[in-house]
Parts: structure tokens; sequence; C-alpha cells
């Protein structure tokens, strides 16, 4: 009779696997989301999950820090700021902890930083789905380019946030967008208080236009600039939002009794990408499987309509 040997993180001896899983904006519902969906992940499989919030590079070094002095094999990380990379990556090879990052992939000398595995949007593609879906609607409410003013909430010390802006600028231009009426609204971060600082001058400066567009790298950006456009006094009717993420920040504006400015936005299962960082992350602790170099994940247009149907579609 054949003796099979128990191999892997239960074989009797073996540690139990533990690992961090590090976000920059924890009180975010996209990155609560991530983090429930790899801690059920790691239910199932058998590892334990660190929720950890990191906002500053200073967090994140003690977060490290804590994780190797609990015994984590390794990390998942959406870092606060991309050019910390090379810092993140010398830690956790001083410390032989695997690192994987989501979303806002690594950067050093302007270019990304490929040794570590990475997961998240393809940014270009899903800019122009906004640019689209903005454009159509734009069209379904007979709305003429030179009327429309744009609010272009930025971020471009984060490449994944410019590549959504420009492929949505790419996408409003290639459908008769003017050029000269879309209007910079710079971000220091990516929240919803950033964005509607920077984007309420915009309408003041340019009052002269009734009608207005609205993107950014996410929905809560997003929603800061709508909120920024009702301050300013206009009628929800006159904006079209559209933003990135589909998170409880879109289902509650769905939910509102009556359409607000924010008409749409892209949804990207943010489900899938913490399950499936966490998953990696341990079969490359456990199997020596190194995870995949770059994964882009794709998004589903959702509005008032749908979003029901696509936030259980893609298990949100
Ligand atoms: C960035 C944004 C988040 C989310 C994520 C996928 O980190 O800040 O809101 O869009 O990319």
């Amino acid at each position: 009779m054949a003796v099979t040997l128990v191999t892997g993180a239960f074989s009797q001896g073996a540690s139990p696997v533990k690992i961090g899983f590090i976000v920059k904006m924890p009180e975010q519902p996209w990155f609560i989301n991530e983090q429930n969906a790899a801690e059920e992940v790691g239910k199932k499989l058998g590892f334990s999950v660190v929720r950890i919030g990191a906002p500053d590079g200073e967090k994140v070094i003690t977060a490290i820090d804590n994780l190797h002095s609990q015994g984590a094999q390794g990390f998942v990380i959406c870092t606060p700021d991309v050019r910390l990379g090379p810092a993140v990556v010398a830690k956790a090879r001083a410390y032989n902890m695997k690192v994987v990052s989501v979303d806002d992939q690594f950067v050093s000398g302007g270019k990304p930083i490929d040794s570590v595995p990475h997961l998240g949007m393809s940014g270009f593609k899903i800019g122009v789905q906004v640019g689209q879906t903005i454009s159509e609607e734009m069209a379904r409410r007979g709305w003429k380019p030179e009327e429309v003013a744009a609010v272009r909430i930025t971020n471009y010390e984060l490449p994944t946030a410019k590549e959504r802006t420009d492929g949505a600028t790419k996408a409003l231009l290639d459908a008769g967008f003017k050029k000269e009426n879309i209007f910079d609204a710079p971000q220091k971060t990516t929240d919803t208080e950033s964005a509607n600082t920077a984007s309420a001058p915009v309408f003041a400066k340019h009052a002269a236009f009734k009608k207005w567009v609205i993107y950014a790298l996410n929905e809560e950006s997003v929603l800061g600039g709508v909120r920024a456009s009702e301050q300013f006094g206009l009628d929800p009717a006159a904006v079209i939002g559209v933003g990135i993420n589909g998170s409880g920040v879109a289902f509650a504006e769905f939910q509102k009794a009556h359409p607000t400015g924010f008409y749409a936005t892209v949804a990207v299962s943010s489900t899938m990408h913490g399950r499936a960082t966490a998953e990696n992350l341990f079969n490359w602790i456990t199997k020596g499987v190194v995870p995949p170099a770059n994964t882009e994940t794709a998004g589903t247009v959702m509005t008032r309509e749908n979003w029901q149907k696509v936030r259980s579609d893609l298990q949100l």
C-alpha cells in the first residue's frame, strides 16, 4: 500500500503561513474589500492575514518591521508612494520576505520595478472606458462640445493615475471634446477631500460653462469633484461624473433617491485583486511558485441601472 507523505504548509513542524496586507488608505472601501478578500482566501487555504494601513513611508517601514517580528513570510502592498519601491524591496530582502504589489506599482528612477510581481488595473484601457461613457452620455443628453467643460482631476506622480486620466482624455478628444475646455485639478492624495479642494476653484474660474464632466483616477476623487459642483450650485443634471473602482462609494451614490452628478463608474473587482494577490503570495511562500510579473485587470461600466448586477458579477 502506498504511503502518502503530507508536505506543504501544514506538514508537521512547518510554521503556519502569515502574510501582511498593507494598504495606503485603509478607510477606502476599495482597500477594505481587498483586505477582506485576502482574509477570506486565507481562511480557505489556511494562512493568516495581518491587515495594515500605512498612509506614509514611515508607517510602511514600521509595518514591515512588525510583520517580520511576528514571523510573517511576506506581504502584499499598495504603497502610499510608488517611489518607496527600492526601500521596500531592500527591507523585504534583508528580512527574507516575499513582496507582491497591488494596484500601485513601485517605481525606481521613473521606471516600474519589474522584479516585484504586480497586479493592477489596465489603467489606460479603463480610462478609455471612462471617456467613452462620458461621451455617450453627453450625446444622449444632446450636449454640444463647445458648451461643455471638463474637470480633469489629476495625480501625475502615480503612473496608474496618469494612465487612467490619459485614457479618458484620449477617448473624449476622439469623440470630439474640445481640448481647450479641459481644465486640470491636480490633487495631492487620491481621496475625496483632496479632489474636492482641487476642483472647487476650477468651477469658479470657468463659471461661463454651465455643463460639466468630471473624471479622475478613482470614484472617490470624482465624488470630490461632484460635491464641489454641488457646492458651486450646479444642477446634478448639468454634471456627468464618471469614476473608477466600483466600491461602496459608488453604491451609495446610486442608491440615492435622485440621481446626482455621479453618473457612472468603471467597476473592477477589488475582491479579485485581494484574493489573487494573497493567493499568489501564499503559493510563492509555500510552493516556490513565482507569481506572474504583471497582471492587468479589466473593468465594467456600472450605472444606477445595472450596479447591482455588476456588483454581484464581480463578487463585490
Ligand atoms: C489606486 C487608487 C485606488 C484604486 C486602486 C486600484 O490605488 O488610489 O482608489 O483605484 O488604484
